[in-house]
């Protein structure tokens, strides 16, 4: 009874998700720098393709490698999931989710921007949602509807100091993920009770970025910082302003079931 060869076993392939996905262009910068994945290929297709093959080979207790993250309805859903160490650190240790907006911003829409500067919650918070969301299948925004109705001490924090507008249109630019559909349609729930217009739009990450530099967005609340969106973020960062993180502890990097015999990247062969 020999070692298991995970690399032959997946055939040098892990499991990815969107192309326009930051995590994405950090694995193909990981299969760069370390030796154990050379040769290695990333299939990028969806979340959805990739949790249907994770749900594949768990079943099976099949070995699977893929991109995963946190917060994120996965890990309820497969508490034996692991994180591969990571010793050159290409995902980083930990992330944040940041709030930018455009320039300009503060002086042309003063309450929302203090609105949106004054966000801030937890990833038990963004949790909650998604899971009610996978559990009962309503939609993410049905769902971030009722939290802002059970949630109104943490709304009343945001909105200090927030006067009500009459219709003020609001542009929120987001990615597809349901951890930033959920930030999203929480904020849209709460602007719509101060009287903004709200239009949440999900787009590639690149686009996030490039609609806040060149202020068709008004905010994003989907910046996955110091890694994850770290080019896009560096390629515009003279052309939006960065007003922090609006959620701690979020993590990245390649996920495994805890059944898989293996702790760390460089334990994979090529
Ligand atoms: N994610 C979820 C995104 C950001 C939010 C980690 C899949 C990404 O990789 O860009």
């Amino acid at each position: 009874e020999g070692e298991i060869n995970y690399g032959e076993a997946v055939e040098h392939t892990i499991t990815g998700i969107e192309p326009g996905a930051g995590i994405s262009v950090t694995t193909e910068k990981a299969i760069e720098e370390y030796d154990s994945l050379s040769g290695w290929e990333v299939n990028l297709s969806s979340t959805a393709a990739m949790a249907s093959e994770l749900d594949k080979a768990i079943k099976d207790e099949e070995p699977i490698i893929i991109t995963g993250w946190n917060p994120h309805w996965t890990f309820a859903k497969y508490p034996d999931m692991k994180y591969l160490d990571d010793p050159k650190g290409i995902y980083g240790t930990e992330e944040v989710i940041k709030t930018i907006a455009r320039q300009g911003l503060k002086e042309e829409k003063p309450n929302a921007y203090k609105l949106v500067d004054q966000f801030k919650w937890d990833v038990k918070d963004m949790e909650s949602i998604m899971y009610e969301s996978q559990e009962t299948g309503d939609d993410i925004e049905a769902v971030a509807k009722r939290w802002v109705e059970n949630n109104q001490d943490k709304i009343s924090e945001w909105t200090k100091g927030v006067e009500e507008v009459d219709g003020e249109s609001f542009e929120l630019v987001s990615t597809p993920w349901d951890s930033e559909r959920s930030s999203a349609f929480v904020m849209k729930a709460v602007m719509e009770k101060l009287g903004y217009d709200v239009t949440v739009t999900p787009v590639d990450v690149a686009v996030v970025f490039e609609s806040i530099a060149n202020g068709d967005g008004d905010a994003t609340l989907a910046a996955w910082m110091p890694v994850t969106h770290k080019d896009f973020y560096d390629k515009y960062s003279d052309q939006f302003e960065d007003l922090g993180a609006n959620l701690e502890g979020a993590k990245i990097g390649l996920v495994v079931p805890s059944y898989m015999d293996i702790e760390s990247i460089e334990d994979l062969e090529p």
